[in-house]
């Protein structure tokens, strides 16, 4: 058990995200220890009644989530192949996900754990996406400590990565145990620092225009509902306009 007051506001707030999800619905499930709380919380009320079908948004959320006993919709393969997964009009009723960082109007990094492809993809599906931190992730601005995660291709990814240095900043090309760290598609991770992200939205058109560049850890202006664990208890935000 840990002593982490963190991991205690994490779980409280998970417990309030998943109060969001309703019978018949299907759920997009984030990745990262946040989003694990999310999950677990889900299987609880799974156990208890709930009917619902997940998206998981990388193979570790995925494995948590059959072991807890959420039926998950890549397990029940669509008649038509080429169907989208989801229900063939590729929406999703909801998306509870983490996050590295949240701003004041709250635009966030994401991209920590590496599965920020899926995850941008499954919260832009999303009619309603629920972002779940504990307090330590509010930043008056983002960047700073927190490099922005940015998915490239491989090939060539050191020209893309000087491209990406042009707009500002330094990248470090993402290892994990002394080898180059892929992701689920197969593609590489240049964390790029910068001291301040002022205009996010500026930032995430002008890497989405360098050849390479296959996503960013940007997700400006998708927040529906921001739930924060804190000392104080659990706080709700919501966005008033959508995207
Ligand atoms: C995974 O790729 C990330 O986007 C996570 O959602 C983010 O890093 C938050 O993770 P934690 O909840 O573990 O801090």
């Amino acid at each position: 058990m840990t002593t982490d007051p963190r991991e205690q506001y994490k779980r409280q707030a998970a417990q309030a995200a998943v109060q969001y999800v309703r019978d018949g619905q299907i759920v997009g499930l984030g990745t990262g220890s946040t989003a694990r709380y999310v999950v677990l919380a889900l299987a609880e009320r799974v156990k208890t009644g709930l009917s619902i079908r997940g998206v998981p948004t990388s193979r570790e959320t995925a494995e948590l989530a059959r072991r807890a006993g959420i039926p998950l919709i890549e397990d029940v393969p669509p008649s038509d192949p080429h169907a989208c997964e989801w229900d063939g009009d590729c929406s999703l009723d909801v998306a509870i996900d983490g996050a590295d960082q949240v701003d004041p109007g709250l635009n966030l990094i994401k991209g920590g754990g590496g599965a920020l492809l899926k995850e941008k993809i499954v919260a832009s599906a999303a009619r309603q996406f629920i972002i779940v931190v504990d307090d330590s992730k509010r930043v008056p601005v983002l960047g700073g400590a927190m490099p922005l995660p940015i998915e490239v291709v491989p090939f060539g990814w050191g020209c893309t990565a000087r491209l990406i240095e042009t707009v500002g900043g330094k990248v470090t090309l993402r290892e994990r145990e002394g080898r180059v760290f892929v992701t689920e598609a197969g593609h590489y991770i240049l964390d790029l620092y910068l001291e301040r992200i002022p205009a996010p939205e500026r930032l995430e058109a002008q890497l989405n225009m360098i050849p390479g560049v296959v996503e960013t850890g940007l997700f400006v202006r998708r927040t529906d509902l921001l739930i924060v664990g804190t000392p104080r208890g659990v706080l709700q935000e919501a966005r008033s306009a959508k995207r």
